[in-house]
């Protein structure tokens, strides 16, 4: 059975299912509001059933005839019980756990479980508005921050475009919905994304507007006299201006008719326009016949005359009878925004909040629920019992059987969904396999780059990726196409495969010119001009093609959507089984311009990696009003700032591995920070070698030579002499570190002299600011002072949530930060008997180029003092040594504030009673109640 099979039902049978799901999605919203377990204080629950009531009949033509179950909805948050509801009559709730379809019974359950918390027993319950855990999520957009939806949704169009063009199964004819508020179409993310559907000809985009001249706070007043129009107007030509076509679905059948009568045309143009919204809203509310001859008798005289030959109910009849409320017309125009694929949709629907019920038109009815008596006759109206208000339609009824048929269609269009996209996902894992799996790196060769910066190293890295990609694909000679492929690369094959890049007009001055040169993805409009005019210049080519060796897509200055595009495109491994890695290029300093469209990304599960560079003050020449970065911290979010070009390599190798693997739970989100700073490659190897666990074995204490500026410590061993292991050896260790979150890049320990809880500082740095770090450690050991450093990767899986999941593993134990208390000189015995020891812990300092949270709690993780440094005032242009110094991140200052905290970390005494000597001695037992009993599990992580 497909959708072609069936016959559209009579326009009644529609408008009765309507009815029904009207009075159920009331219903479903006074269970959210009326649960027995409610407690004084609770939090309001609410459940919009106003806004849910204007949207009744326009979901419903696109639940009952117009949606397909390839296409995609993503509809304003407050109509989502609608959805439920037909979804519910359609009797298409999904068991995600148990792959199985919910049967009618358990069906009506779930729906007295809107914004219910799971429980045992119960835990299929509808979040607040679409989420992907709910049992109708299948093809739905989670929502809840309006104006992000719609705009993820036409770059899902997008995603299936470019994977279909680039040679992968997607599911054929697919129309993406997108249902909003008036008051929503507003937000900026909307307009921002509007001139981008009809320029990458997404033409199978529609976007529907509940035109109901409401919004949260009341009526909307638009002033029609600065907008020139109604503000439906103002919707219109915004839309056509960015080449969308758009249709008004003003009038219901009843207006038609008066409008055939004499005196019609008049009331047709005063009903479009002659009218503001407001005077409208308020007549509308009103509800007086009377009221409305006087208003609009008074200064449209033709119309007047009609309306005198009118009853009252007529009048009112005529005032209510809106195209929002009208199944046919609905219908109709949908089908046809299906099948025109000339250009994008905006269809603008007059609807009524509160349609149908006692606060229509209402100002204050955003948040108004119906009393028990007005649902019990909504319920009674339908022939719906309120202790059985989630009846079906009988099987053998017109309706019953009409939903049977949807429903079977949706069902199994899911099943040969699901079998598409777990084919596809094979298909991948086959061809890695098949390539002999994946390489630990991409393996850059930076032996011609002793300073380089970590941007640098991203433009190499992307450039290899799209290399790779695209070596089977034919196309053009760019400077990414002339190798040949070695036996390493070619296992990256499938993987590079799913890159592609994308940037918001920062692709060129964040070093992917390469990847980007004649790759550019979009509708093919016009030639390359630069060819047919003899022109050259050292500039990427950058006309778009759509053909398959293009990888990147290119954005004009609007992060928002580029970030909502980045999420959709990386959406395509969950949806369609292409694990499609999406790399945005970005500058860090404007993510924050698309925080809710990241949020977004991460909150639907989206896989893609945001490189943000340049980053942080380090670019000092922008100085500023450029120089910030923030500690976001979202679930679903790795963060990394590496150092070393290596650690570029080591961390999208990996990214990439773990998504091709589906090993990439928690983290699905990779932000990496890069900076245009170059560091001096060999301080990694220099400092590593030097380590004393780097030496052959055996070493008990090493010593510097003096000229190195290390105090001679008689007769230990000049570090120099000793050789280290192998470089491979090292960098190995350090990768996984890396991976880990971080790893030590100076550690003193085994050297001689060196005596924790005296001389020891620990510096624990990030990215750019790491050869600050060093030259601060060298320069204390002038002092006699030993500091080691550690270097962040990762302040997300060292310190961050990814950290706190096992306690911080890898910075206590791999890493071996502790706050032991260190024994010094100083012990004696007090006049109460007590002997006492005087100790002290290895104090930290802690160094990062942005926001001091990024890096503030190591203190407090392991317990001791910390002081942090980081960006805490605006900054200014200059070269970095001047702005660090400025910021207090430089050298210098990394050594003062070594010694603040080592001069504040006081010398603690330990006072030890005889009698714990005694029990310690093994002398004395005694019972004690233990606290670790109250919290048997404190321990685990060895706090
Ligand atoms: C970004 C964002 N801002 C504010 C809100 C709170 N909010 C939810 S619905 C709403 C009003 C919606 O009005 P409109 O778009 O006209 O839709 P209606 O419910 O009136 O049909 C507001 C302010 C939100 N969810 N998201």
């Amino acid at each position: 059975m497909t959708l072609d099979t069936i016959a559209p039902p009579p326009v009644a049978v529609l408008q009765r299912i309507a009815d029904r799901a009207f009075a159920q999605t009331m219903a479903v919203i006074h269970h959210a509001n009326h649960r027995p377990d409610k407690r004084r204080g609770d939090p309001k629950v609410g459940g919009h059933p106003a806004s849910c009531a204007s949207s009744i009949h326009l979901l419903g033509a696109l639940h009952l005839a117009v949606r397909e179950p390839q296409d995609f909805i993503s509809c304003k948050p407050h109509a989502s019980p609608v959805d439920h509801t037909y979804n519910h009559l359609m009797q298409i709730f999904r068991d995600h756990a148990a792959n199985a379809w919910f049967g009618a019974d358990e069906a009506k359950k779930i729906m007295t479980r809107l914004r219910k918390f799971p429980k045992a027993g119960e835990e299929i319950v509808f979040q607040s508005y679409h989420a992907r855990t709910d049992p109708d999520s299948f093809h739905f957009l989670p929502t809840g921050s309006v104006g992000i939806p719609q705009v993820a949704s036409i770059y899902l169009a997008l995603a299936y475009r470019y994977a279909k063009d680039h040679g992968w199964k997607v599911p054929e004819n697919a129309h993406f919905w997108s249902m909003m508020g008036d008051s929503e179409f507003r937000e900026g993310s909307v307009l921002e994304a509007l001139p981008d559907v009809a320029e990458r000809a997404l033409t199978n985009c529609t976007w529907i507007v509940d035109y109901n001249r409401q919004n949260l706070d009341g009526t909307r007043i638009p002033n029609e006299r600065g907008l020139q129009g109604t503000d439906c107007d103002r919707m219109e030509k915004t839309a056509l201006a960015h080449g969308w076509k758009v249709i008004q679905v003003r009038h219901g059948r009843f207006r038609d008719e008066l409008f055939a009568r004499p005196g019609g045309a008049s009331l047709k143009k005063l009903l479009e326009g002659g009218l503001s919204d407001y005077e409208f809203q308020m007549l509308l509310f009103k509800g007086d016949a009377a009221e409305i001859r006087r208003h609009v008798g008074e200064r449209h005289g033709d119309v007047a005359k009609l309306l005198k030959s009118l009853t009252d109910p007529e009048i009112l009849r005529a005032f209510a009878d809106l195209g929002g409320h009208c199944m046919e017309k609905l219908v109709a125009t949908f089908q046809k925004c299906r099948q025109d694929d000339s250009a994008p949709y905006l269809v603008i629907v007059h609807t009524i909040k509160g349609y149908g019920l006692e606060c229509a038109a209402d100002p204050s009815n955003h948040s108004a629920l119906p009393s028990e008596v007005e649902l019990k006759k909504l319920l009674q109206d339908r022939g719906l019992a309120f202790d059985d208000e989630f009846a079906l339609f009988p099987e053998t009824s017109a309706e019953g059987k009409y939903l049977a048929l949807r429903r079977d269609v949706f069902r199994a269009g899911f099943d040969a969904h699901e079998k598409l996209r777990r084919e596809n996902r094979a298909d991948v894992r086959r061809r890695i396999e098949k390539e002999g799996g994946l390489p630990e790196m991409l393996g850059i060769d930076m032996s011609l780059f002793p300073l380089a910066h970590t941007q640098w190293m991203w433009g190499q890295i992307a450039a290899k990726l799209v290399r790779i990609g695209t070596n089977d694909e034919g196309g053009p000679q760019t400077a990414v196409s002339a190798k040949a492929l070695s036996s390493d690369e070619s296992r990256w094959k499938t993987a590079a495969d799913m890159v592609l890049t994308l940037s918001p007009d920062v692709g060129t001055s964040t070093n992917i010119s390469p990847g980007m040169d004649k790759r550019i993805y979009g509708p093919d409009y016009h030639g390359a001009l630069e060819g047919e005019l003899h022109v050259s210049y050292k500039h990427p080519e950058l006309t778009p093609q759509d053909d398959p060796w293009t990888r990147h897509i290119r954005f004009e200055i609007a992060e928002a959507n580029c970030m909502s595009a980045a999420g959709a495109l990386g959406k395509m491994g969950h949806y369609v089984g292409i694990p499609l890695m999406p790399m945005m290029t970005v500058y860090d300093f404007f993510i924050k311009r698309a925080l809710d469209q990241l949020y977004y990304n991460l909150y639907w599960g989206s896989e893609f990696v945001i490189l943000g560079t340049p980053s942080g003050t380090t670019l000092s020449s922008e100085g500023a009003q450029h120089s910030w970065k923030s500690d976001i911290q979202i679930p679903n979010l790795i963060t990394w700032e590496p150092t070393f070009g290596i650690e570029m390599d080591w961390i999208l190798s990996d990214a990439l591995r773990r998504q091709m693997m589906d090993e990439n739970d928690g983290r699905r989100g990779v932000l990496v920070r890069a900076v245009t700073r170059g560091v001096q490659q060999s301080l990694l190897l220099q400092h590593l070698r030097m380590q004393t666990r780097s030496k052959a074995d055996g070493i008990v204490a090493v010593a510097l030579k003096p000229k190195d500026g290390g105090p001679e410590w008689g007769d230990a061993t000049d570090e120099s002499t000793l050789p280290a292991r192998s470089d491979a050896e090292l960098l190995e260790r350090v990768r996984h570190d890396c991976l880990a979150g971080g790893y030590r890049l100076i550690d003193w320990s085994g050297y001689a002299g060196y005596e924790p809880g005296d001389n020891a500082v620990e510096i624990v740095a990030m990215g750019a600011l790491a050869p600050e770090a060093c030259d601060a450690a060298w320069k204390l050991l002038e002092r006699g002072i030993y500091a080691n450093v550690t270097l962040v990767s990762s302040p997300e899986l060292l310190l961050g949530n990814l950290g706190e999941f096992d306690g911080y593993r890898h910075l206590r134990e791999t890493l071996g930060f502790t706050g032991d208390l260190h024994a010094t000189d100083g012990a004696g015995t007090s006049e109460a008997g007590l002997v006492s020891i005087a100790g002290r812990r290895v104090p930290l300092v802690a160094v990062c180029d942005g926001e001091a949270g990024l890096l503030d709690n190591v203190g407090s993780i392991i317990g001791v003092k910390q002081k942090t440094l980081a960006v805490r005032k605006f900054s200014k242009c200059g070269r970095p040594d001047e702005v660090y110094a400025y910021q207090h991140l430089d050298a210098d200052s990394i050594v003062a504030a070594c010694g603040e905290v080592l001069a504040e970390t006081s010398l603690e005494d330990l006072r030890v009673s005889p009698a714990l000597l005694e029990r310690l001695a093994g002398r004395a037992n005694h019972e004690r109640r233990d606290w670790r009993a109250l919290w048997p599990d404190a321990d685990a992580h060895g706090s």
